[in-house]
């Protein structure tokens, strides 16, 4: 298919093929029923992970399994039993990027109620999956990763923790995270981060929230956020490279007066913010921490740093 790799400026994608339910079918034959349960009701479960080129040629994909585990966790937590092997999967999730031709892509499984019964019980209805890669550029723009984004503190709080399972990536939640990003582009800002219900910094609407002060990286503990895995990989390589990392509430003027923020997610990788609600953060473009980690981040998923091998699916 032409143009097949690239994801257009309207934001759609396109590619050969998609893994539905145990095979490979033809990206345009990859439809389900109006009846789909999630579709109505927005219970399903997602997961989004990048794949490299690396230093050498070959690709791979970013922490695979654990990726897997969370997917599998949300089925677990939202009730949903996802009927294959993770391992099944893993090999889905690889041999979607070599059928579709993707050297690097973000790679999209999804486990969805199907059709069946109506109402809130989902009754039978089988148990759906799906795995989809395309070619997916730099999620708040290219320039954004050096310049930094702005950004605003949303209207919208996120949800109290026991509504939304923190520990899940269900599909329903995300109605709280395009209200608030809308409602940011709309008025001009990049991206939003939101709220808890105590006023606390959660996150953003697809990424964590790292704040930096007087050398301090701090980050929102985990109980009101995704656990992210770029989160943790951060987490990782900060204190790795000597830096005092604390995951502690942070207040809405706790990042007005950072000297760095910056933004954590497969998608949005690593990308500093320059202002905030009219307020320019620190230095006003990426500040030496961001740039720091940045380039630590780039180098692990590109294949560089040996100790993290074990981070790396091989294609
Ligand atoms: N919080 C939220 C709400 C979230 O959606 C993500 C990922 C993260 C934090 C970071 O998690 P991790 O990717 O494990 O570091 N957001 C996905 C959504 C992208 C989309 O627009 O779709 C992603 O980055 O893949």
């Amino acid at each position: 298919m032409a143009g097949a790799k690239a994801s257009k400026a309207d934001g759609s994608v396109t590619g050969e093929t998609i893994w539905l339910d145990g095979e490979f079918i033809p990206w345009d034959e990859a439809n389900v029923h109006i009846l789909t349960h999630t579709l109505h009701y927005g219970l399903g479960v997602f997961e989004g992970i990048r794949c490299y080129q690396t230093h050498d040629g070959r690709s791979a994909v970013f922490r695979l399994p654990e990726h897997l585990r969370r997917l599998y966790d949300s089925a677990k937590i939202n009730l949903m039993e996802i009927p294959f092997e993770q391992q099944v999967l893993h090999e889905a999730c690889l041999e979607s990027l070599r059928r579709n031709d993707l050297a690097e892509g973000y790679i999209r499984p999804i486990a969805f109620i199907g059709d069946g019964a109506m109402g809130l019980h989902p009754g039978n209805n089988q148990i759906r999956v799906a795995v989809i890669s395309w070619a997916w550029g730099k999620y708040l723009g290219e320039e954004g990763m050096e310049r930094g984004i702005s950004a605003k503190i949303s209207t919208f709080s996120r949800h109290f923790v026991n509504s939304k399972m923190t520990n899940g990536k269900t599909c329903g939640d995300y109605v709280n995270s395009i209200l608030a990003k809308r409602e940011a582009l709309l008025e001009g800002f990049d991206e939003a981060i939101m709220l808890d219900p105590n006023g606390l910094v959660s996150e953003a609407t697809g990424e964590n929230v790292f704040v930096v002060r007087d050398g301090v990286i701090s980050t929102p503990e985990r109980y009101s956020v995704l656990d992210g895995i770029t989160r943790a990989t951060l987490i990782e390589l900060a204190r790795a490279e000597g830096y005092d990392v604390v995951e502690r509430g942070i207040t809405r003027d706790d990042l007005y007066v950072a000297d760095e923020i910056f933004l954590t997610g497969t998608a949005a990788e690593v990308t500093p913010i320059r202002e905030l609600d009219h307020r320019t953060i620190g230095i006003g473009r990426r500040g030496p921490v961001a740039e720091k980690l940045q380039s630590k981040y780039f180098e692990l998923v590109s294949g560089k740093l040996a100790e993290y091998e074990g981070w790396l699916s091989y294609l």
